[in-house]
């Protein structure tokens, strides 16, 4: 299923997080940890305001290890609970669910005094493609059962029975990437979160490498056998080709499969571990300035 952000999805998917904001005490939300900024957009914080929260840094297994440490101190040091996870793995789940019954601690421990033991309900939110269903099917698979409808109180909604006394939403919040920051907007289609059909591919492996000429460079150098990393993301793609032997007929560059390969290669984590943001660029404020520098697109507006 192919999801475009026309303001009427987005008011469609508004609506239905906020009726399942409702029902849950505590929201889990995924963020790729290759990209935490690009991958939430800030207004989500209004969203969330008056929810306990935690965030989960997703896909760490294809992250930095180390600039992720520094995202989840990063996160902390606001306020947000946020821990290294993999959802394809389970890394870091027993971790993930301690974490959620600790943020709804509170509200518990007020209804123990009333003498009510509380079930603490949680949902998983995330833009497209940044693991919720792998997340939630995860943890169907090693829930006792699922708790089915509950009639009157959740209309139709599914829960994941996660203990006696912890179940999840098994509809994940469907949240949207902010498309006025032209640079995060990169960002994720470089991850393959954002449809294909409505880029070009061959400028978008071009400016990848380009990005990882600076971020990794040692790895393109050695994966396409490149022979200079100043020219330009077509020239960088050309090379690439040639040093991979991706050729048509007559030594042309298949620029085409190139292309397709190297994001295909980059998403799979065959280049290595790599993060496309760091909490010391962020802090630099290079997300404020490309935003205001990018054209404004009324219908990715929230
Ligand atoms: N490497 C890696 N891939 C993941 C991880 N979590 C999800 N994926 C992959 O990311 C893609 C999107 O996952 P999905 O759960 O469908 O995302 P959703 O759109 O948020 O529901 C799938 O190909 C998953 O296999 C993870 O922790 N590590
Ligand atoms: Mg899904």
């Amino acid at each position: 299923m192919q999801i475009q952000w026309y303001p009427g999805h987005m008011a469609k998917a508004r609506r239905m997080l906020q009726e399942s904001l409702k029902m849950t005490d505590v929201v889990v939300e995924l963020v790729d940890a290759r990209a935490p900024l690009a991958s939430r957009n800030p207004d989500f914080d209004d969203l969330f305001r008056n929810k306990p929260r935690v965030c989960l840094l997703n896909k760490a297994d294809l992250a930095d290890e180390e600039i992720t440490r520094r995202w989840a101190a990063y996160f902390r040091a606001r306020g947000v609970t946020a821990l290294p996870f993999s959802a394809n793995q389970g890394k870091g789940m027993n971790a993930a669910l301690r974490a959620v019954e600790q943020a709804a601690a509170d509200v518990v421990e007020r209804q123990l005094k009333r003498g009510i033991r509380k079930t603490v309900r949680a949902m998983v939110t995330g833009i497209p493609n940044v693991g919720k269903s792998s997340f939630i099917n995860r943890l169907k698979g090693r829930s006792a059962a699922k708790a089915g409808d509950k009639p009157g109180v959740t209309r139709g909604k599914q829960w994941i029975v996660l203990g006696p006394y912890l179940e999840l939403l098994d509809t994940p919040g469907m949240l949207w990437p902010k498309f006025d920051d032209q640079q995060a907007a990169l960002r994720l289609a470089w991850l393959g979160s954002i449809r294909e059909e409505i880029m070009d591919l061959q400028r978008l492996a071009g400016s990848l490498l380009k990005e990882l000429s600076v971020r990794k460079p040692q790895a393109i150098l050695e994966r396409y056998k490149l022979r200079n990393l100043t020219e330009d993301g077509d020239g960088l793609l050309e090379q690439a080709c040639r040093g991979r032997g991706w050729l048509q007929k007559g030594g042309v560059p298949d620029l085409e499969r190139g292309a397709q390969i190297v994001l295909d290669e980059f998403r799979g984590g065959k280049l290595g571990r790599i993060s496309l943001e760091s909490p010391e660029e962020a802090d630099n404020g290079a997300e404020g300035d490309q935003g205001a520098a990018a054209p404004a697109d009324d219908g990715d507006r929230s």
